[in-house]
């Protein structure tokens, strides 16, 4: 007798494999974070934000508290993008109330010499994917992730969050330098990536939030190019977990992004219109695009916008998320109000 497994696959899952689902599956950027007070309470506890990130029994608790409280369908791991600088030997701490600050940038060599050891620093990472894992019910996604390398690039040449002149202007002035700190970030953003997948992710999302304001040829240069790299590193060792990339304001360089990276989805942001998204959704599954504002705000407006989002694109591979990550005094009630929209929502 053929049996069949019992354990329906993650909604997630069957989306970015391109199956017709009766609604989309639903998470939100940032949906761990400042704006549930019990996380606020473990932060006053851990006080330091890093720490916080590689203890994996207080990052997996991090993670599982937005999926206690309410029906999303995935975690997403709580870590930062900006753990591999630090693993690279690059100094990296919060400033409270203010965000991240980076010492002063190593030599290429010294990067590259921290490759190895790169990877045992990030193993409590890989710690708080199989806490997770195992207590997640099955049929709920957990997506791991990493930056894209000129996202992470820019804090790197900046220090702090920033404008990013200091760094764009690098990628025209310095771009073997450029190119020579994106590979090294390409290497370590797919070692992790893979130990991330070993230890149970089972999609990988890639934070490009700094796509913006990029002309063609750096874009395909320093977002297309990397992307496509980390891909081909993570296939090439075996792991075969879908891919999502975020290329956050890549506007109309997006189509290439997919075209030409090997994403198996693509996070879009707020900005996106509703035709892109339906040609993109030929080729991949797509995510976002509620704009973060309009969930702080709430009202008919949001229950409106939900539903155009359903209507436009759940017949097609589509995630519902946010455009970009939930802002910090979102009311809870308003996200119980998008989640029960989504989750109660039934493809026509
Ligand atoms: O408690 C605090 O003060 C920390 C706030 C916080 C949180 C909750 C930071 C600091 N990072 C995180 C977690 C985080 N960061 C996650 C966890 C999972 C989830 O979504 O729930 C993820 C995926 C990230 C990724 C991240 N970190 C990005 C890419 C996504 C995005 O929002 O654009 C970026 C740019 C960072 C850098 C970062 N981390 C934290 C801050 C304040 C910043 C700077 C952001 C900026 O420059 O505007």
């Amino acid at each position: 007798m053929d049996l069949k497994p019992t354990t329906p696959e993650p909604l997630i899952l069957q989306v970015l494999g391109r199956k017709v689902t009766p609604r989309p599956p639903v998470w939100f950027m940032r949906q761990a974070g400042r704006y549930l007070p019990e996380y606020r309470a473990l932060r006053e506890k851990a006080g330091d934000f890093m720490s916080m990130c590689f203890n994996p029994e207080m990052a997996a608790e991090i993670t599982l508290q937005p999926m206690r409280r309410f029906p999303f369908d995935v975690a997403i791991l709580f870590a930062d993008i900006l753990l591999i600088p630090q693993a690279l030997g690059q100094a990296v701490w919060f400033e409270a109330g203010e965000g991240p600050r980076l010492g002063p940038l190593p030599s290429i060599e010294s990067l590259r010499a921290h490759l190895d050891s790169a990877e045992q620093h990030l193993a409590p990472i890989g710690e708080t994917v199989r806490r997770v894992r195992a207590e997640l019910e099955p049929e709920r996604g957990l997506i791991g992730f990493a930056g894209g390398p000129w996202t992470v690039a820019t804090y790197m040449i900046e220090g702090r969050s920033s404008d990013r002149v200091a760094a764009r202007t690098y990628a025209f002035k310095e771009p073997e330098a450029l190119d020579a700190l994106l590979d090294v970030l390409v290497e370590s953003t797919a070692r992790y990536l893979i130990m991330q997948a070993k230890a149970g992710a089972q999609v990988l999302k890639l934070f490009e939030s700094w796509a913006e304001n990029l002309p063609e040829d750096v874009f395909e240069r320093i977002v297309i190019g990397p992307h496509r790299r980390v891909i081909e590193l993570v296939r090439a060792a075996g792991i075969t977990v879908p891919f999502i990339g975020f290329p956050r304001g890549g506007g109309a360089l997006v189509e290439g992004y997919v075209e030409r990276t090997g994403v198996d989805g693509v996070a879009l942001d707020v900005q996106a219109p509703a035709d892109l998204g339906r040609r993109l959704q030929k080729k991949v599954a797509i995510q976002g695009v509620l704009d973060p504002l309009l969930l702080r705000a709430g009202g008919s407006a949001l229950d409106r916008r939900v539903d155009q989002l359903l209507e436009q694109w759940s017949d097609g591979p589509y995630i519902f998320n946010l455009g970009h990550g939930i802002i910090l005094d979102t009311p809870i009630a308003h996200v119980e109000q998008v989640l029960a929209r989504v989750t109660g929502y039934s493809r026509p």
